[in-house]
């Protein structure tokens, strides 16, 4: 990144929360650029040879989380393809792995402006993901088998992570269990005042 560190919120929650349907309205409003780590992996699974795309598969359909290089180096190079310098990162960092390997690879080029957390008890995310497998997601983890390991990876990996950027007020919650539009309302309240 030649001139200044580009501008970095991280959008955390659990499994169908709601991250990608509330990033979409932000790029929509605010000129960021959406990145979810997972479309990301998605689309490398589909393009690159076997080897790779197999072992995201694997880590998609059992919920684990694919090692930090991988994704990093995906995030990076569409953070530079972008050509912008505002970026909500969906879905990133999920461990402590990711954090670190983050940290490394790019943590000291950005500046990471806060946490947007997507609270949603998951029986509602439950709700959300198995509505959308059967509507054909055409996702091989909206299933009640993958979900199970989702939610336990986000609870036991992803929940820790959030609770340490809580720790330097870092973390700015939002309720999501209420409609699409209502939540939005409280997304825009919080980027209103980011933006002045
Ligand atoms: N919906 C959305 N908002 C709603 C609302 N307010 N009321 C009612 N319904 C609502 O929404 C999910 C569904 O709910 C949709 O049908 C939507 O219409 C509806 P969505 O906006 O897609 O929620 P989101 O939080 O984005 O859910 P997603 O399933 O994408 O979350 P995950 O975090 O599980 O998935 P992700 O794609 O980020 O990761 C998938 C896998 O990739 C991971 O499990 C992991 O194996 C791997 N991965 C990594 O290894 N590393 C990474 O860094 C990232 C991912
Ligand atoms: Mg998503």
């Amino acid at each position: 990144f030649v001139d200044m560190a580009p501008k970095v919120v991280f959008v955390l929650g659990g499994p169908g929360a709601g991250k990608g349907t509330q990033c979409q309205r932000i790029v929509q409003n605010y000129g960021y650029v959406h990145l979810s780590a997972g479309d990301l992996l998605r689309a490398e699974r589909q393009r690159s040879g076997s080897k790779l795309g197999e072992l995201i598969e694997g880590h998609i359909r059992n919920g684990t989380i694919v090692p930090v290089e991988i994704t990093c180096s995906l995030l990076e190079t569409a953070m530079k393809e972008s050509g912008k310098e505002k970026f909500l990162i969906d879905g990133f960092p999920r461990n402590q792995d990711n954090l670190d390997g983050w940290r490394r690879q790019l943590g000291d080029r950005v500046d990471m402006q806060f946490v947007l957390f997507f609270d949603c008890p998951l029986e509602v995310c439950l709700e959300r993901c198995l509505k959308r497998g059967a509507s054909g997601s055409g996702r091989s983890d909206d299933n009640p088998e993958s979900l199970k390991k989702r939610f336990n990876t986000y609870l036991n990996e992803t929940k820790p992570i959030i609770d340490f950027y809580a720790k330097s007020d870092h973390v700015r919650r939002i309720d999501a269990t209420k409609g699409e539009e209502e939540v939005y309302q409280e997304v825009q309240k919080i980027f209103d005042e980011v933006a002045t």
